[in-house]
């Protein structure tokens, strides 16, 4: 007689929609995977990626025990060894590592693999461990971070809107986002919108598939986003359609800030954004006589030089329009700063202050010879596929002296350069709590199979580290309930009646705020209360790309892909024949100016490295600009090589963020090897 099962769940990946999942349990065995019907913001529906999680977990390049490196680095040859085998290695090569040069000489890379509060980036799990081994602090600020600071300058908060509410706005700006690519249960909220009269208006130097879909498209120029954002502002301002009395009395600085709008007239804006002064002028006029207009923007219009300060004035529209009045108005980046969770990772445990690394700067952090990193420690990340100047990275995972240890389900490119790897769980095998960055839910997971192999969680593996290593703390110890106790613990009148018994029971709970939930009517988190204009002389901040004097001549852009998550279903063999391998997208003109024609296989190229794609000439881009997409793994993509071999280790205006939108390569034909 057959057991069936229903076990909820939430979908780890680093995606706004973090879904509530079911799993049907047949005798211990996962065989029904899908969206949660009851879920308000998931309403049924997974993806297109995730659709094949079960099958993902099954695949046959599973990692299922700890390994230890036999071939040089870099090889991928391993031998399978113990779990005491690993954790004895791992305690030695650790305990003289702290002893000659400090702890600070280990770097914990842990990466978005996981959003998860007990397993995962969101709890910053494993740091309790490394606080008390005095290791380096690691800044994830390899995503939103740019986008953050500039709207915390704005807001005081990166948090916004609840992005349910766009089913009220009666004109929806979706600026530097691809919401049918990147978090696509928004869409019906949109579209609610949409069907009660909004007009959906999509800024994006792409044609892409959101574009395609909106009642309107501006192609910007890459990064010149401030540029527009004041021009809109300008004509509202020509219309007299300024809030007066939201100005008065819920802003700071806006006199000085009226005299930067002035400087950018539709006229000024058209020459840096490439967008017709018309259409320009329209949307201002729309903006101006539109109440509710509901802003979603996201992480890709960040990812440039000056995307701390494009984020950071376009949130100041809605204190101009006084949009944050109305639900439906205002602007939405990401819901995270909402969830009153912040997890106790234990600062007493460290015995003195140290240095923090920069993930984005990893080539960097890894050349270092007077502070050298002697052990990097990579969870949830695969640095060699996503993180910026992967030829640099390279140089540093081959460095014989660096000890590196990488928690993983697959063999990626970043495991071909460990000395031991861990073998990790996959979400329905382990516990987590997760709450959505584009919704306002918190969501339980509980395991539904057994790990296969010797899988072991992100939680499991740091306590044996620890025990081995002698560590007594009790709080390296924990459970993973006592942990999801603590998290729900803090008081904070959202979390009321939300326990762990209860999201066990129901597997999701809103967070306990109003509905429909409009944010600072009490006033802003800014030092003043007040919504904070960015001071005159700001301006734009143009982009590295806008360099012209240069040998390369075309702007690259690498969002993302629709049938990976970053790196994470890069090597399923479906969504690879389905992504079909790296593209480029070029303009007709800049085919032509080249000899290029579509179809052909190119090389994409600049001083950082190279990589070989199938040129697509497109109308979808503009002269000047390419874009490909995030997610290949190198060793599966011709030349040994993705995107991020294009793409330069520099940081964004603010919070160091990194620059993947932000870049010049050059196109050429294919030197086929003769
Ligand atoms: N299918 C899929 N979904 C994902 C991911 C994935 O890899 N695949 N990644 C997840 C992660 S980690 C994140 S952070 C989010 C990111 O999701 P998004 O915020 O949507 O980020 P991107 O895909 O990088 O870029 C979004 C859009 O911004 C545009 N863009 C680039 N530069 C500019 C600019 O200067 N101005 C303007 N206006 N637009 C610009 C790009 O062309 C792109 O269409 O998505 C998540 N969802
Ligand atoms: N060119 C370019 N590069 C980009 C971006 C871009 O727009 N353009 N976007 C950037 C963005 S937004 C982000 S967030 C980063 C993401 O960069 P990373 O944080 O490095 O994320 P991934 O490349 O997805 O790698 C995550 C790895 O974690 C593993 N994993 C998943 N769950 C678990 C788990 O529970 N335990 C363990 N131990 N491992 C797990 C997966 O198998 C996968 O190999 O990439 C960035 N890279
Ligand atoms: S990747 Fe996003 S859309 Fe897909 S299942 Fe996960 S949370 Fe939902
Ligand atoms: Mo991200």
């Amino acid at each position: 007689m057959t057991r069936e099962l229903k076990v909820l769940g939430a979908c780890p990946l680093d995606c706004p929609d973090t879904c509530s999942w079911v799993v049907t349990v047949e005798n211990g065995e996962a065989v029904g995977l899908r969206g949660n019907r009851d879920h308000p913001y998931t309403r049924g529906a997974l993806c297109v990626k995730v659709n094949r999680y079960l099958e993902h977990s099954r695949a046959a390049d599973r990692i299922l025990h700890p390994m230890r490196r036999v071939g040089p680095k870099g090889s991928g040859r391993f031998e399978r060894i113990s779990w005491d085998e690993a954790l004895d290695e791992i305690a030695e090569r650790l305990t003289a590592i702290v002893g000659e040069f400090g702890g600070e000489a280990i770097w914990p890379y842990q990466g978005t693999g996981t959003l998860g509060y007990i397993q995962g980036e969101s709890g910053q799990a494993g740091r309790r461990l490394w606080n008390a081994l005095g290791a380096s602090y690691h800044d994830l600020n390899i995503c939103a971070k740019a986008g953050n600071v500039g709207l915390r300058h704005t807001n005081g908060t990166p948090a916004g809107m609840d992005p349910e509410t766009f089913a009220l706005s009666k004109l929806i700006i979706l600026w530097g986002t691809n919401t049918l690519t990147s978090g696509h249960h928004l869409w019906k909220f949109i579209q609610d919108g949409r069907a009660a009269g909004a007009h959906v208006v999509a800024i994006d130097p792409v044609r892409t598939r959101t574009a395609d879909q909106a009642d309107e498209h501006l192609a910007i120029r890459p990064g010149t986003d401030a540029a527009l954002a004041l021009a809109l502002m300008h004509v509202v301002l020509d219309e007299g359609a300024e809030d007066r009395d939201y100005l008065e009395n819920h802003t700071k600085g806006w006199e000085s800030f009226e005299r930067e709008i002035r400087k950018y007239p539709p006229s000024v804006a058209a020459e840096i954004t490439g967008i017709p002064e018309q259409d320009i002028r329209a949307l201002g006029l729309r903006l101006a006589h539109t109440r509710p207009t509901g802003i979603r923007a996201t992480m890709g219009l960040q990812r440039h030089r000056g995307g701390g300060t494009a984020m950071r004035t376009i949130a100041c529209i809605p204190g101009v329009t006084g949009d944050w009045r109305h639900p439906g108005g205002g602007i939405a980046y990401s819901t995270s700063a909402h969830i009153p969770i912040q997890a106790d990772v234990r600062p007493d445990l460290l015995d003195k202050p140290v240095r923090t690394l920069s993930m984005t700067r990893l080539a960097e952090g890894l050349a270092d010879t007077a502070d050298p990193v002697k052990c990097l420690w990579v969870y949830a990340a695969n640095p060699m596929g996503s993180t910026s100047d992967q030829n640099r990275i390279r140089e540093g995972l081959l460095r014989e002296d660096l000890f590196t240890v990488v928690m993983e389900q697959f063999p990626t490119d970043t495991v071909d350069y460990a000395d031991i790897v861990l073998p990790a769980t996959m979400q329905i095998e382990h516990t987590d709590l997760h709450a959505g960055y584009g919704h306002m839910y918190l969501i339980w997971n509980e395991p539904a199979v057994a790990p296969p192999g010797e899988c072991l969680s992100t939680t499991e593996t740091f306590r044996r580290v620890a025990r081995r290593l002698g560590l007594t703390d009790p709080g390296l110890h924990d459970s993973d309930l006592e942990i999801a106790a603590q998290l729900l613990s803090g008081g904070h009148p959202a979390l009321e009646g939300i326990t762990v018994e209860r999201l066990r029971a129901e597997g999701w709970a809103r967070l306990s705020v109003s509905d429909p939930f409009v944010p600072f009517t009490e006033g802003f988190p800014t030092p003043s209360g007040r919504l904070e204009f960015v001071p005159e002389g700001q301006g734009y901040v143009p982009p590295f790309s806008a360099r012209a004097d240069g040998p390369y001549k075309l702007a690259m852009i690498t969002p993302a892909s629709h049938t990976f998550l970053n790196t994470v279903f890069g090597n399923n063999p479906e969504l690879m024949r389905r992504a079909g391998g790296p593209k480029i997208l070029v303009s007709e003109k800049d085919a032509a100016d080249r000899g290029l024609h579509d179809g052909q296989r190119v090389r994409v190229f600049n001083d950082n490295g190279e990589i070989t794609a199938e040129l697509q000439v497109s109308d979808r881009v503009a002269a000047g600009v390419v874009v490909t997409t995030k997610g290949n793994w190198p060793k599966f993509s011709p030349g040994g090589a993705n995107a991020n071999a294009l793409v330069g280790e520099r940081d964004a205006d603010m919070g160091r963020g990194p620059t993947y939108h932000d870049n010049l390569v050059e196109v050429a034909p294919l030197r086929e090897p003769s």
